[in-house]
């Protein structure tokens, strides 16, 4: 924010400070100092331009929400926030474990999820992500992401005070809540849609609407479609509109319209309410597509990252210890401005889904062979301190395919030559594949988009019948596992993948399967699997011990902590990974169905003068490494 606006400055600051009582004037003064520039810069880019009538009061309206927020938020969030500010890497430690699951899946309700506090606890789960809880469109509705209210729980899952309920025990047991954010849309029965649809201008003024096909028609040139097949189009005709409404993905999910000010200035309202109902972590769903221009692909827009830029400076103010996670499932070239660029970096999101990272280490499975994934993290560009990747192996969605095509192109090959032999082994269509999953969105033109399958469906455990095949579906399960939880970042458990349960086969879901092929994932938790974790031999047991087994050792590594360095080395081999965390660790994953053989003396430039010990048994390494067929080893030493 420019100098030369010293009234302003004060002006605004009245306004931050009049919705404040006396006791918190001074915490939100230093924070005003430390955080107006970003905000009030960003604002003005985005909505300050021409001297936009009005700009400077909204400023001042937008700084009392945001002082009434803050004056608003609970004492013991307040004190999280004075915390977290002194330790920003908290969410960097390899203490940390996310657990990601419906609410409705995992436990019936909001608080059904809080008696499974102590399941999430004995896991190691530090971080939880509920998909969405918010109310939600009547009927058809996205699993939730088409919301109706940013201010009510959906009624099928519990109130608001369900929701302070599970946050108080959830922080009580150190888990922090992720919450989904949709805000580049709402569903079609928000009241700002409806608003909309009776005619109040100032609403209408919330979406994109056009009065015909001639806009529409020149953007879809540019777009590409998220749901070719299940909700084609990025535009659908609403005759009470009076036109066509932007809807990036189903026609009931409205694309908000962030070109207007006002929308802006709702949903960060909205983010601090629930904020202050103890959500620590926001995922900011679909984050690429916020801003459309014309001419362009409407993704990863310049103005996306002043939105969340902005967004950034607001909860710096009045919600400090809260976290953004850009849900931005695009080619990992195009993530680093998620977390800030320039002089905004670091000043952006604090955490990013590293897709392509999830992606390879699939088509790695398939193929037997590294290359890819070696290229995604060789091109995995450093994190400004305090921001790191959220590492994963499946979750609600699909497998998205269009996340590799750079590293594709890097090795001069076809996207759909190289990936339709990896979607079709994943469906279990390709002679030998131990996989049952499903391509999503495919057709004779589109040949590779995404894949659908839970862990236990896609690693060949739930088709295993012989001791063989149940061991190495077991260990590719490990093996990608070991790779979330050893890359650095945070590391995601998605529910029911610690049991290792298989696809939604269910009839009560048939209908949901076969209007939208995610569904496959998204099975209710298996309480025959859940109960029997601890029966010895059982086949949930042996999945959920070696799972625990891999985030309690992690857990002891403070190399692989998310900021500690990480460099691949070369092997010959090109089904082996192996990747090195700081000067002390190890991990060789070997992505083949044959056994290797590796001489510690073959890993790149690797110092081997201290001995190496295996993470799991503490036994010396030997000098050469063997490793069964998809097995993996984590080699450690003391620095
Ligand atoms: C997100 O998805 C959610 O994760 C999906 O469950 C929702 O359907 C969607 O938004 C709409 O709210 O846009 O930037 O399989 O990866 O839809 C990524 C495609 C998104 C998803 C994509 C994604």
């Amino acid at each position: 924010m420019k100098p030369e606006h010293p009234d302003l400055l004060a002006a605004l600051r009245r306004s931050l400070l009049s919705a404040l009582p006396m006791d918190r004037q001074a915490l939100a003064e230093v924070r005003f100092d430390r955080h107006v520039g970003a905000l009030v810069g960003t604002l003005q880019a985005l909505y300050g331009k021409d001297d936009a009538t009005g700009f400077d009061g909204w400023l001042g309206e937008l700084l009392q929400t945001i002082g009434q927020c803050l004056a608003a938020r609970p004492a013991e969030l307040l004190a999280l926030d004075e915390d977290r500010l002194a330790h920003p890497d908290w969410f960097l430690q390899s203490r940390m474990l996310g657990y990601c699951a419906y609410v409705d899946r995992f436990a019936g309700t909001l608080d059904g999820v809080r008696q499974r506090v102590p399941y999430l606890r004995e896991l190691g789960v530090t971080y939880l992500h509920l998909l969405p809880f918010l109310k939600m469109q009547a009927g058809d509705n996205d699993g939730g992401f088409a919301v109706a209210s940013f201010e009510a729980i959906e009624p099928r899952l519990g109130t608001m005070a369900d929701l302070d309920a599970l946050t108080a025990q959830l922080r009580a047991s150190g888990i922090s809540l992720c919450g989904d954010f949709v805000l580049n849309h709402v569903a079609s029965d928000h009241p700002w849609a409806q608003a909309a649809l009776r005619g109040e201008a100032r609403y209408r003024d919330y979406f994109h609407v056009f009065p015909d096909r001639s806009l529409p028609d020149a953007y879809e040139a540019q777009l590409s479609q998220v749901f070719p097949e299940v909700a084609p189009g990025n535009f659908t005709a609403v005759p009470a509109l009076g036109g066509w409404v932007w809807s990036t993905f189903y026609p009931y999910q409205w694309d908000l319209n962030y070109g207007n000010r006002a929308v802006f200035a709702d949903i960060a309202k909205a983010l601090l309410g629930l904020a202050n109902h103890g959500v620590e972590v926001f995922r900011l769903d679909s984050s690429p597509f916020l801003w459309k221009r014309p001419g362009t692909s409407c993704v990863n827009q310049p103005e996306v990252h002043l939105i969340l830029q902005a967004l950034r400076a607001v909860i710096e103010l009045a919600a400090p210890g809260v976290l953004l996670k850009a849900e931005a499932i695009v080619p990992t070239a195009e993530l680093p401005p998620y977390f800030g660029s320039g002089e905004a970096r670091g000043h952006e999101c604090h955490l990013a889904y590293h897709s392509s990272l999830m992606a390879a280490g699939w088509a790695a499975l398939a193929e037997q062979r590294t290359d890819l994934l070696a290229r995604v993290i060789d091109g995995t560009p450093e994190l400004p301190s305090s921001a790191t990747w959220l590492t994963y192996v499946r979750c609600h969605d699909d497998i998205v395919w269009s996340t590799l095509k750079p590293e594709i192109a890097a090795g001069g090959e076809s996207f759909s030559q190289r990936l339709t032999p990896v979607s079709r082994f994943l469906a279990g269509e390709v002679d030998g594949s131990f996989a049952r999953g499903q391509a999503f969105q495919t057709s004779a033109e589109v040949p590779v988009f995404g894949s659908n399958g839970m862990t236990a469906a896609l690693t060949g455990l739930s088709t295993a019948t012989t001791a063989d095949e149940i061991v190495h579906a077991e260990r590719r399960i490990r093996l990608l596992y070991a790779l979330a939880l050893s890359f650095g970042g945070l590391p995601l458990i998605y529910m029911g993948d610690e049991l290792g349960q298989g696809n939604d086969e269910s009839d009560a879901h048939a209908a949901l399967r076969d209007a939208d092929g995610r569904w496959l994932q998204r099975p209710l938790l298996d309480t025959a699997r859940w109960i029997a974790r601890d029966r010895p031999g059982s086949p949930s047991a042996r999945i959920h011990a070696l799972l625990r087994e891999l985030v309690q050792v992690r857990k002891q590594l403070p190399m692989l902590a998310a900021d500690q360095p990480r460099r691949r080395l070369t092997t010959a081999d090109p089904a082996l990974l192996v990747l090195a965390r700081g000067d002390a660790f190890v991990a060789v994953m070997n992505f083949s169905a044959l056994p290797k053989t590796l001489p510690l003396s073959a890993l790149g430039d690797i110092d081997n003068s201290a001995p190496w010990s295996d993470a799991f048994t503490g036994q010396a390494a030997t000098a050469a490494l063997s490793l069964a067929p998809w097995d993996l080893c984590w080699l450690v030493r003391q620095p």
